[in-house]
């Protein structure tokens, strides 16, 4: 007994210490860090309807946004997941899609289109939560996401981050 309570001591201490190097190191970031709890919290939900119930998130140039996606649907995961992905303005919705289909592997994004992503969630399966936190681009413009489960963005699952 007496073991585990050192045990769960060691275990209670140790994040303490990598924690404490961040902030030393702080000052070297290009940027400054913004906590995670400035950042606006938009909530969204997903569901076996292959939806979001938020298809316009408006966002002012630079914010710093959380995305927070809940799966209320009830299907398996394997045959029923979300995510959100929010795109480059001038990004090809349908090919972007259409070629994360089989990228099973990296959340359906084709690794080589990466480059298109502004921010993604991971995938989440009936009653999952995931988010995404981020800055939104400084640019006003119309950023879509998309749900790149395959065949999801072709049901209409989609939506448009408007910067402005
Ligand atoms: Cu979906």
């Amino acid at each position: 007994m007496q073991l585990l309570c050192a045990l769960s001591m060691v275990v209670a201490l140790a994040p303490a210490a990598p924690a404490q190097a961040a902030t030393q190191d702080k000052p070297k970031m290009a940027a400054p860090a913004t906590k995670a709890g400035a950042a606006r919290t938009i909530e969204i939900t997903g569901g076996d309807d292959m939806k979001f119930n938020l298809t316009t998130i408006n966002a002012k140039p630079g914010e710093t946004i959380r995305i927070v996606l809940k799966s209320v649907g009830t299907m398996p995961k394997i045959a029923m997941a979300h995510n959100v992905v929010v795109l480059k303005a001038d990004a090809d919705q349908i090919k972007f899609t259409q070629a994360g289909m089989t990228a099973r592997d990296t959340d359906f994004i084709a690794p080589d289109l990466k480059g298109q992503v502004l921010a993604a969630t991971k995938l989440a399966g009936p009653g999952e939560t995931v988010d995404v936190t981020f800055k939104v681009p400084a640019k006003a413009g119309a950023y879509p996401y998309v749900c790149t489960f395959p065949g999801h963005f072709a049901a209409g699952m989609k939506g448009q981050l408007v910067v402005k």
